[in-house]
C-alpha cells in the first residue's frame, strides 16, 4: 500500500512523516522546509501478528508494510506556478491512497501560509489544487486519446467519452472519482493517475491533549465518504523517540489511549476496505499480509507468492485468537478449529492460513 501526503506548507506533513517512519526527514517553522519528495516505508505493528508468532515458535515476524510520500506543500495558485508550482504531485500519483493533512492546531510560534488558521479553507483550497492538477492532466490525455479514437478504436472512443465527462466535471470542482468509468474503459481511471480518484483520509494536526477531528473537518469528510483522524503529529514524533514502555507511559499522561500512528493505518486500512490476514509456521517466518476485503484464499495466496498461487492445492485456517488460545495448530485441530478450505474460500481478518501445495 502506498499512500501520499498532502497539505499546505508548515501543515505538519514532514513531521507527521517522521512520526509514521522515524526517517528522520526535515522539518521547520517555515515554508517548503521539503522540497524532494520524502520516502520510506514502514513495519505496520499487529499485537496479533506478534501473539500468533509467539504461539506458534515462528523464527521472525515480517509485518504488512505501507509505503508513505511526503512531499512540498501546495500553496494557492501552485497550479498557476505559485510556490514551488504543483510538478512535485506526480511524486504521488501512483499512490493507492492521499493523507491530507489539516492544521487544526494554534501554536503561535508556527507561521500559516494564509495567516490565520482555519482547516475548512484550507481543505478547500489543497482540493483546489488538486482539482487543478487532474484537469491539466486529464486535458493532455483527452488531446492524445481523441487521436487514438479517430482511427475507429473502441477502447479509444470509450476512454475519450469518459474523459470528456472528467473534464467537465472538474472544471466544475468535482473529483474524478464522482464519474464512473464504463464498461469499455474500466482501465482509463488507471491510466490517468488523477489525484482526485484515490480515497482521502484527512489527518487534522490537533494541539497536544485533544484528539477530537474538529466539527466542520469531520462534517467535510463525512460528505466526501472519506475518513477522518486527529492527531497531535508533534506529540506522536515526540513519542517516536521514546523506548517502547516509556512512550505508553507518556500516553498514559496525556490521556492518549492508542497510538495516533496506529489509529492512523488501521483508518488507512478500513478507507481502502483491506483486511489482514497471517501465514506462520515454527522456525519459519510469522508474517501479516493484506487482502481486498472480500478476498479468496486464491488470492490471498498470490499476496504471499505468485509460485504458492499456482501450486495451490488447498488452505488451512484457524482464527488467530482460536490458534493463540488452543496453543498451535496441532491442539487447535483436535479441538475442530482448523478448517480445511479450497480456492473459493472468503478470507476472513485475522484469519491464520496454511497453503499446501
Ligand atoms: N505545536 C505544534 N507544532 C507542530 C505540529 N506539527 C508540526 N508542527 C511544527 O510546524 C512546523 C512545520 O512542520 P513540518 O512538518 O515541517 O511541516 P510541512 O507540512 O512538512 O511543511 P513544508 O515541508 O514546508 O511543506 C514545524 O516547526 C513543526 O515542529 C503540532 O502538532 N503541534
Ligand atoms: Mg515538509
Amino acid at each position: 500500500m502506498k499512500v501520499g501526503i498532502v497539505g499546505l506548507p508548515n501543515a505538519g506533513k514532514s513531521t507527521l512523516f517522521n512520526a509514521l517512519t522515524r526517517a528522520g526527514a526535515e522539518t521547520g517553522d517555515y515554508a517548503f522546509t521539503t522540497i524532494d519528495p520524502n520516502v520510506a516505508v514502514v513495519g505496520v505493528r499487529d499485537e496479533r501478528l506478534e501473539r500468533v508468532a509467539e504461539t506458534v515458535g515462528s523464527s521472525e515476524i515480517v509485518p504488512e508494510t505501507i509505503e508513505f510520500c511526503d512531499i512540498a506543500g501546495l500553496v494557492r495558485g501552485a497550479s498557476r506556478g505559485e510556490g514551488l508550482g504543483n510538478r512535485f504531485l506526480a511524486a504521488i500519483r501512483e499512490t493507492d491512497a492521499i493523507c491530507h493533512v489539516v492544521r487544526c492546531h494554534s501554536a503561535g510560534g508556527v507561521p500559516h501560509p494564509e495567516g490565520r488558521v482555519d482547516p475548512l479553507d484550507d481543505i478547500e483550497l489543497i482540493e483546489t489544487e488538486l482539482l487543478a492538477a487532474d484537469l491539466e492532466s486529464a486535458e493532455r490525455r483527452l488531446e492524445r486519446v481523441t487521436k487514438q479514437a479517430r482511427s475507429g478504436d473502441q477502447g479509444a472512443t470509450a476512454e475519450r467519452d469518459w474523459l470528456e465527462r472528467v473534464v467537465e466535471a472538474l472544471g466544475s470542482g468535482r473529483p474524478v472519482r464522482e464519474v464512473p468509468a464504463p464498461d469499455g474503459a474500466r482501465d482509463a481511471p488507471r491510466r490517468l493517475f488523477a489525484l482526485t480518484s484515490k480515497p482521502v483520509l484527512y489527518v487534522a494536526n490537533v494541539d497536544e491533549g485533544t484528539d477530537e477531528v474538529p466539527a466542520p473537518v469531520a462534517e467535510h469528510a463525512r460528505a466526501a465518504e472519506a475518513r477522518a483522524v486527529a492527531i497531535s503529529a508533534r506529540v506522536e514524533s515526540e513519542l517516536g523517540e521514546l523506548e517502547a514502555d516509556e512512550a505508553t507511559e507518556m500516553r498514559g499522561e496525556l490521556g492518549i489511549s492508542e497510538s495516533g500512528l496506529h489509529r492512523l493505518v488501521h483508518a488507512a486500512f478500513e478507507l481502502l476496505d483491506l483486511i489482514v490476514f497471517f501465514t506462520a509456521g515454527e522456525d519459519r517466518e510469522a508474517m501479516a499480509r493484506s487482502v481486498r476485503r472480500g478476498a479468496s484464499a486464491y488470492e490471498a495466496a498470490g499476496k504471499v507468492h505468485g509460485e504458492i498461487q499456482a501450486a495451490f492445492v488447498r488452505a488451512e485456517v484457524v482464527g488467530w485468537r482460536d490458534l493463540v488460545d488452543a496453543g498451535g495448530y496441532t491442539a487447535a485441530r483436535d479441538r475442530g478449529l482448523l478448517r480445511t478450505e479450497g480456492r473459493a474460500y472468503t478470507v476472513a481478518d485475522g484469519d491464520v492460513i496454511t497453503i499446501k501445495v
